[in-house]
């Protein structure tokens, strides 16, 4: 098998499996993830480690759009312990402020151990000499050490796109010791906003006892010479231009002036956009909107709030009864406000392609992104590159990680109902004048960073390491 010099290891390929009559076919997926690398996958040898979605497929390595896909089996019995289990049950949650309760279960930890060196045997075995391998996310966190182990010859990357908790909460985890030492085998360790950074460290100094200095750790070796890891923010960001190119076109602009008649011409259209996650804040943000019918201070045929909610996980627990409770609430406040023109809540269970995203996006007066905890929140930003023409307005919550780029939109903290109530009404009721003042200042931070920036800083920061390596 041909080696590839920087390799992605990510929990999924970054393609579907389509099975028709013709027989078994690929396609490219449509996750963030995807986009994200896409500038990095395009160069010549380049490898890419993953699931390919479904249980028990043993398939060999591939090449797809000129890379090389290296599939990792998972057994159904995995899946459920260390993807669902481990990854989802655990992890997820406690890096999330213990939102919901995380669970401790042995047997996750056992088989998410057994799953992460899969992955990085995986990885070791295409890799070439002094090559880069960049270790992706939380389903992967003990990857970079057991790749250093096999691997010492290669400099080592991870990004972790999800928050990394203060000690207090780290503390918790059964296994504290273990995931940092995971995390430190990387020779770059990039988080979402600084606060993450300086929340890995803190925990590095207190449970390891190991020393830091501005960005880096000082890792020791039982070999001789200390190591040093490098921990910062790289904060991700989003193709822009892709979506400014959607939102001047005729078509999508045709659809934004549809949706707008089909929800009855509201004055305001108010929009949310997540994948169904109790991390999101739906429901809060459900609550305040249903408070403001209540009140009085709206009404269905002013406003109109459309719910995207992707589906997710669902056979996590935790994600079945949030569904349960968001629908729940969805139906009582369109029962007690709709009438027969005007909807209170539009609500979709739904993925919807791209090029209706964007519609929606330039449909929207208000966007509201009210998340309790966010790595970063993409939705954020993609709905500001989208507002060519300077209008609308962004709500956003303080901790979600864009809050700390995305500083013209109107912070909110999402537990205070009567505040966020209060801001949705300042959006509504926002003069054009600040709106534009608010939007273009929003728009120059997202178009200056894009993602190409963000893959590139990252990148960058991984050479440096290895030409050291290299002089040495
Ligand atoms: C994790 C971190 C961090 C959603 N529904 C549809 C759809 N989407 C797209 C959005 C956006 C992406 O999915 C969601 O990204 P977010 O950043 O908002 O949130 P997570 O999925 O939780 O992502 C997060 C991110 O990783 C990157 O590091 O920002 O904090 O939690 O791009 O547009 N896209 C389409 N149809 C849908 O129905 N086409």
């Amino acid at each position: 098998m041909s080696r590839a010099d920087l390799v992605v290891v990510a929990n999924r390929l970054p393609v579907d499996r389509v099975v028709s009559e013709g027989g078994e076919s690929w396609r490219r997926s449509p996750g963030g993830l995807v986009t994200a690398l896409e500038p990095v996958m395009r160069k010549p040898d380049r490898a890419w480690v993953g699931w390919a979605g479904q249980p028990d497929l043993d398939i060999a390595p591939f090449d797809f759009e000129g890379a090389r896909l290296v599939p990792v089996a998972l057994s159904a019995s995995e899946i459920e312990q260390y993807y669902e289990g481990f990854a989802n049950g655990t992890i997820w949650p406690l890096y999330h402020d213990v939102i919901a309760a995380p669970l401790y279960k042995r047997r996750w930890w056992e088989v998410y151990v057994q799953v992460n060196r899969r992955f990085a045997q995986a990885a070791a075995d295409v890799v070439e000499q002094g090559g880069v391998v960049w270790v992706q996310d939380y389903q992967l966190q003990l990857v970079p050490k057991m790749l250093r182990e096999l691997r010492p010859d290669i400099t080592i990357g991870y990004f972790h796109h999800i928050p990394f908790p203060a000690y207090g909460l780290y503390s918790q985890l059964p296994w504290r010791r273990q995931v940092l030492e995971g995390l430190l085998g990387a020779d770059v360790i990039g988080f979402q906003r600084q606060a993450d950074a300086g929340n890995f460290q803190r925990s590095v100094r207190r449970v390891l006892r190991y020393t830091t200095r501005s960005s880096e750790v000082v890792v020791p070796s039982a070999e001789g010479e200390p190591r040093v890891a490098i921990a910062k923010a790289y904060p991700i960001s989003i193709d822009a231009d892709a979506f400014i190119r959607l939102a001047q076109d005729p078509d999508v602009q045709a659809r934004a002036t549809e949706i707008r008649e089909q929800l009855g011409s509201p004055k305001t259209i108010l929009l949310g956009v997540d994948r169904l996650d109790y991390t999101k804040g739906i429901r809060h943000r459900l609550k305040a909107f249903g408070e403001l019918l209540e009140d009085g201070r709206l009404s269905v045929g002013d406003a109109t709030l459309v719910q995207v909610a992707s589906p997710s996980r669902q056979r996590v627990d935790a994600y079945a009864e949030l569904r349960d409770e968001i629908e729940l609430t969805v139906g009582r406040i369109n029962g007690d406000y709709d009438t027969m023109h005007h909807t209170a809540i539009r609500y979709l269970h739904q993925g919807f392609p791209r090029e209706e995203m964007v519609a929606l996006y330039l449909a929207a007066d208000v966007m509201l992104v009210t998340a309790l905890r966010d790595g970063m929140n993409l939705v954020a930003k993609e709905y500001v590159a989208s507002r060519i023409d300077n209008s609308g307005v962004l709500l956003l919550s303080e901790f979600a990680g864009a809050a700390d780029e995305l500083t013209s939109a109107l912070l909110v903290n999402p537990h205070d109902i009567d505040g966020m109530k209060d801001l949705i009404m300042r959006a509504v009721e926002m003069s054009p004048g600040e709106q534009s003042r608010r939007m273009r200042a929003l728009r120059r931070r997202v178009l200056d960073h894009d993602v190409e920036d963000w893959s590139q800083d990252f990148l960058t920061d991984i050479e440096k390491v290895r030409r050291v390596r290299r002089g040495a």
